[in-house]
């Protein structure tokens, strides 16, 4: 008897001790997740929360133009009607009369926007650079921030010239190749490895052009985009066929007849830092895969530039103006000749060999 009330009186001790146990048990898995789902409803509305919500757009820098006294623009009467002005993908083409420069000038001076202007001068161009620079000084970018980068494999050879403040000569002493078409493929691969290194630190804008030319008037603002190139001089009023593209379909530059806008001059291209090098990054590796094939582009980096905006279209395109040759005369259409080619002695300047190669001779035939 004593035996069994001890039992059940045990039983009932299990039987509280037990329900307690559950009753704690339940409360606090209760607890912990109600808790957890509060976390997870918390760390959903500090997102939501405005209050605590940051974003770039509460840190826009206002821009805002003074008033300016201009002639209205014409819905009805296009400034020019002899060139085409736009292309089909809405980039703009530069000539003279479709852009006011005050406008731009006020929009890039507020952005203090900085441009570095690139040429090469290898062996014997050395004696180009010193005209390039006096002009560029009367014409190029006026009032804006300048560097002149000038790749050099002769240093000395280049004469220091003073120049105003907010402007400057970095010269960058790089080797030298002994095939002339070798010294102008390369230009890609330095252009790039300085981006990645130096300029995109330094300006906001890239410009690259041949150094064998002078400033004979305004190159501005007008120019710059994200990525721009240059009708050239000799095909801006040729047909497809006519574009001396390369036509071998082994090489990397290969283009179709049926395919192409323009014919862009290897001589003039440039944008944002970060598009200069995604297109002479292309370039040159289009060019090293090409080299591993034993293939050469017919025109070089031209032909691999011209690649390039076939399929990556350019923002902008500059006319004529800027990238002009008086062997192709003065054609109506050419309101300014702000960029010519300085005539070369190809004896004195060229080596012998490249003399039979010479390419003038051949767009001439062409053109
Ligand atoms: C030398 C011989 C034949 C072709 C080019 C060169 C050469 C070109 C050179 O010895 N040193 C040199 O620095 N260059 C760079 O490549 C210059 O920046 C030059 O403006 C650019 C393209 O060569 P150009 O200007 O002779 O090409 P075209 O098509 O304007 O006559
Ligand atoms: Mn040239």
């Amino acid at each position: 008897m004593q035996q069994e009330k001890y039992d059940k009186s045990s039983w009932r001790k299990k039987c509280f001790y037990f329900l307690t146990y559950m009753f704690v048990l339940i409360l606090v898995s209760y607890c912990w997740f109600s808790v957890k789902g509060r976390s997870i409803h918390s760390h959903v509305a500090i997102f939501c929360n405005p209050q605590t919500n940051t974003s770039r757009l509460d840190h826009l820098k206002e821009y805002s133009l003074e008033r300016m006294m201009y002639e209205k623009p014409n819905t009805m009467n296009p400034p020019r009607t002899d060139v085409l002005m736009m292309t089909p993908w809405f980039a703009p083409i530069v000539w003279e009369g479709s852009y006011n420069i005050d406008i731009l000038n006020a929009q890039f001076h507020q952005r203090n926007v900085r441009v570095g202007i690139t040429v090469f001068a290898i062996k014997k161009y050395t004696v180009f650079v010193q005209t390039f620079i006096e002009t560029a000084e009367k014409f190029f970018m006026v009032g804006h921030k300048v560097n002149y980068y000038v790749f050099t494999d002769r240093p000395n050879d280049i004469t220091n010239i003073t120049l105003p403040e907010g402007r400057q000569l970095v010269l960058l002493e790089v080797p030298s190749y002994q095939r002339w078409q070798e010294v102008s493929m390369r230009r890609m691969e330095m252009i790039r490895d300085y981006s990645r290194q130096r300029f995109i630190n330094e300006v906001d804008y890239l410009v690259c052009v041949d150094v064998d030319m002078k400033f004979s008037d305004d190159v501005g603002v007008e120019i710059l985009s994200d990525v721009f190139g240059t009708l050239h001089p000799g095909f801006y009023r040729a047909t497809r066929q006519q574009f001396t593209y390369e036509r071998r379909k082994e090489s990397t530059a290969y283009i179709p007849p049926d395919e192409g806008d323009f014919y862009y001059a290897g001589g003039y291209f440039g944008g944002k830092v970060e598009e200069v090098y995604k297109l002479t990054n292309f370039c040159h590796n289009e060019m090293m895969t090409d080299k591993n094939n034993h293939i050469e582009a017919v025109w070089h980096d031209e032909s691999y530039l011209n690649k390039y905006f076939l399929y990556h279209k350019p923002t902008k395109i500059l006319s004529p103006e800027y990238l002009w040759d008086n062997g192709f005369g003065v054609p109506a259409v050419l309101k300014r000749r702000r960029f010519v080619a300085v005539p070369k002695n190809h004896n004195a300047i060229r080596n012998r060999r490249a003399l039979s190669e010479d390419r003038r001779t051949t767009l001439k035939f062409h053109s």
